[in-house]
């Protein structure tokens, strides 16, 4: 059984401002924030406005809203970042790997060569932070979606 959704967990605080992100992209229906915790640089993270714990108790509405936003992102982060890969997934359930219990996905660039950072170790500076949203914001609106 899935658990019941938090309204106090950390993601729900910064959709309603009550705690600082590093934001990048937002829209109606989502929002996109650099993760603090980046397990490589440009590690950015999407969520839906929609209260869901994981892809459980997720909405379709917002699981498209949510992919639309990492299909217009993923590209702007590759090309910011200068990233050979990126990688695109989310965890559900503590047992996978979540630890912040509102649905969230994660675009993680990925350099040959280069080994994945820890999980959810490590906090990077909000001014490493602001540089790299600075690069995918402008490459975002190179694409067209300075929204
Ligand atoms: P997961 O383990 O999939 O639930 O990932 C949670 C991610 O969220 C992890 O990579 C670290 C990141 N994170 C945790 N707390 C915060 C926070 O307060 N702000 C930001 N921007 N990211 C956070």
């Amino acid at each position: 059984m899935n658990m019941i959704y938090d309204p106090d967990n950390i993601f729900a605080k910064i959709l309603r401002g009550e705690m600082p992100a590093v934001k990048v992209y937002e829209d109606a229906a989502t929002l996109a924030f650099m993760d603090v915790m980046p397990q490589s640089p440009g590690h950015t993270l999407v969520i839906p406005k929609a209260p869901a714990t994981n892809i459980y108790d997720l909405p379709v509405e917002a699981a498209a809203a949510v992919m639309r936003t990492v299909h217009r992102l993923a590209p702007a982060v590759q090309a910011a970042m200068r990233a050979d890969g990126i990688m695109v997934c989310q965890y559900n359930g503590a047992a996978a790997g979540q630890s912040v219990f509102h649905y969230h996905m994660h675009i993680v660039p990925r350099y040959v060569g280069q080994s994945l950072g820890n999980h959810g170790s490590g906090m990077a500076p909000a001014e490493t932070l602001k540089a790299y949203a600075d690069k995918i914001s402008a490459a975002l609106a190179a694409a067209g979606h300075a929204d």
